[in-house]
């Protein structure tokens, strides 16, 4: 490593940019004290784009060229996009609770969010009053694959503030099922196998804990472990677990199907930035994906809470992991459509680490030592975070400190590591202001084109009208011209631009009504069932079991079946509608008032929620979703009487 290099990876470098808070002064005092020379110029005056925002315009009524699926961060929804407009279609509700769609609210989606809660998990919920946490961390959505492209199929996204992971449906873009995972600690970089298909999803542990975290070992780092877990795609149980050494952070898979990757920040084991930081060093770590199976079908496991658990810890089964070091806590992970090379983000090092994944067999088989598996490091800029790729044997990162993305040619960087006098930058484009992840349309898969380039920027500062000291982010779409990147859309999001993928729309076919057999409520139409009711040849009925009352009602616009039920005080009262519309794009809605209950019920589908009654009085329930001209009137009563009335 160059002495200009290490000064760079110093961490009293790394701790005046951030305490500092010269990052957010537009970069010249971050780059001074970082690098103390110039890289290239990240201008902080804005960038003019007129002409060019022109391409970004998709007429109305014309349909976009891509869908952009994205991740919100700590809003904990996902998020669905047209590309090149960038006009926002969707927000699927996953790990937060939604007003408008009653997620979180009607009995279907709160089975869905407690069913795969750990029972420790709902017990300290339940302790809190809840049934299943408010919050979620939503940072990575990637789509299913099969044979090294999307598929169409399902959605997985990650949970970092509650170690869970979700599937979304692509034929109703809706969640479905989530896995709270054992062991780990803080889900954070997530990836599907790419090869043959997705039967697992690859899912980082970030956070130390002890291996059994039952309060018997505390501040004792040393016992510390972190857990890389597979989940069973299809069912969304878990597969298996790889224990290892250091932390985990950013993962991928690579198009063969045998090995998968995670960067690592804390090889040191560190519990403060200071120790985090401390090392030279961190590393990758490479999962053998056929000999961890193999040694779960021969027993070399252990089982902690129910799970198989592989010891692949540094130095103990080398034939499960490897460790290959790379420059002081890397970030990005991100393996090249080309098959060959996976894309390691330095992060406090200028450097991205290129990995020659045909290199792995002879790591395992002890030939090569695992650091000559990097065949190019080359030095781009400040903060490299996450790398994309345009088929074109093109690579783009981040640069989060320089507000850049820089566009290098993967070959060029291999030359000059080998002592070649060439240099692999192609390009350096500035962002407004710090980019985190960027995409390119299908740029993980087989696919990758070279048409779009997506930054998600962390800051907008100064580029829109003051809304007060909470700042929206920043969206930049880039078209790709050759090495030239000309921005096209400029736009504001709420948190957090986090991650995306741009899928074709040959790959995506959702519904646009409901089937009426559709699992979503399938235990509804079991206890229909046991009342006499068959959903689909509709009884508008209320049933009396105990102080339990189910109202099963229609609704066809602009009316509910049922324009009034009455309930005694106290009953504990289930609303079951269906709707019998089935035109696209009639959704109605159920809103009892003052009780705090709402939701959504799509085209033929069926939602239900349930709720005590426990104030006498007049209650009105309305449709909040605008259906039709007597929108407004689509309305009734609950009565509910007096106890001892
Ligand atoms: S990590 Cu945040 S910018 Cu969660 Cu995808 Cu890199
Ligand atoms: Cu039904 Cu509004
Ligand atoms: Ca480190």
């Amino acid at each position: 490593m160059s002495e200009d290099l290490k000064m760079k990876l110093t961490r009293r470098g790394l701790l005046g940019a951030t305490a500092g808070g010269a990052a957010l002064a537009g970069g010249l005092g971050t780059r001074a004290i970082l690098a103390g020379g110039a890289l290239g110029a990240a201008s902080v005056a804005a960038t003019t784009a007129a002409n060019a925002s022109e391409a970004a315009n998709v007429a109305p009524g014309q349909l976009d060229e891509y869908y952009g699926f994205w991740s919100s961060g700590q809003s904990g929804e996902m998020r669905i996009l047209g590309i090149p407009s960038m006009r926002e279609f969707m927000r699927v509700p996953v790990f937060n609770i939604c007003s408008a769609t009653g997620w979180g609210i009607t009995n279907e989606s709160k089975k869905i969010l407690t069913e795969g809660l750990l029972p420790k998990t709902k017990a300290y919920l339940a302790a809190n009053g809840l049934e299943f946490p408010r919050n979620g961390d939503l940072h990575h959505v990637h789509m299913s694959f099969t044979e090294g492209t999307y598929d169409g199929r399902f959605l997985f996204m990650n949970d970092k503030a509650n170690t869970r992971v979700a599937r979304v449906r692509c034929d109703v873009m809706k969640c479905d099922k989530i896995t709270e995972i054992p062991n780990a600690k803080g889900i954070h970089g997530l990836r599907p196998q790419r090869w043959p298909r997705t039967n697992y999803v690859f899912c980082n542990g970030e956070d130390e804990v002890p291996m059994i975290n039952d309060g018997k070992i505390l501040d004792k780092p040393e016992e510390y472990v972190n857990f890389y877990t597979a989940l069973n795609a299809d069912d969304m149980t878990i597969a298996w677990q790889v224990m290892v050494s250091g932390n985990l952070d950013n993962t991928d898979a690579d198009y063969e199907g045998k090995y998968a990757f995670s960067t690592c920040y804390n090889s040191e084991m560190g519990m403060t930035l200071a120790d985090m930081t401390a090392a030279d060093m961190d590393h990758v770590v490479v999962y053998n994906i056929a000999e961890i199976e193999k040694g779960i079908a021969e027993g070399d496991f252990i089982e902690l809470n129910g799970v198989k658990v592989i010891d692949g810890r540094k130095g103990k089964n080398k034939k499960y992991t490897r460790y290959i070091p790379v420059p002081n806590n890397p970030h990005g992970c991100n393996m090249a459509p080309d098959k060959i090379h996976l894309c390691i983000a330095g992060k406090l090092s200028p450097t991205v680490s290129v990995i020659d994944v045909r290199k792995l067999d002879a790591v395992f088989a002890d030939e090569i030592e695992p650091r000559a598996a990097v065949v190019a490091e080359p030095e781009l800029g400040l903060g490299p975070l996450h790398t994309c790729f345009d088929g074109t044997g093109n690579a783009m990162t981040t640069l989060f400190l320089d507000s850049q993305v820089v566009r290098w040619n993967i070959e060029d960087a291999i030359k000059a590591f080998n002592g070649e006098n060439v240099d692999p930058i192609r390009s350096k484009t500035d962002v407004h202001y710090q980019p985190g992840h960027n995409s390119t349309a299908m740029g993980e898969t087989l696919d990758a084109n070279g048409k779009y380039y997506l930054s998600m920027n962390k800051f907008s500062k100064d580029r829109f009208l003051n809304v007060g000291p909470l700042k929206p982010e920043n969206e930049q779409l880039f078209a790709i011209d050759g090495d030239k990147l000309t921005l096209i859309h400029d736009g504001p999001t709420f948190a957090e631009p986090h991650d995306s993928i741009l899928v074709d729309p040959s790959k995506v076919n959702p519904l646009s009504v409901w089937n009426r057999d559709d699992r979503m409520w399938a235990d509804t139409r079991k206890q229909a069932e046991v009342d006499g009711i068959d959903l689909d040849d509709y009884q508008d009925t209320v049933i009396r079991d105990g102080n339990k009352v189910r109202v099963y009602m229609s609704s066809q616009a602009p009316n509910f079946a049922i324009e009034s039920f009455t309930v005694k005080e106290g009953d504990e009262v289930t609303v079951i509608v269906t709707n019998l519309d089935d035109i696209d794009d009639l959704t109605h809605g159920f809103t009892m008032g003052n009780h705090g209950v709402a939701m959504e019920i799509g085209p033929q589908a069926t939602s239900s929620v349930t709720f005590i009654a426990a104030q006498p009085g007049v209650y009105w329930y309305y449709c909040q979703w605008f259906c039709h001209a007597l929108h407004m009137e689509m309305r009734g009563r609950m009565f509910v009487e007096p106890k001892d009335a």
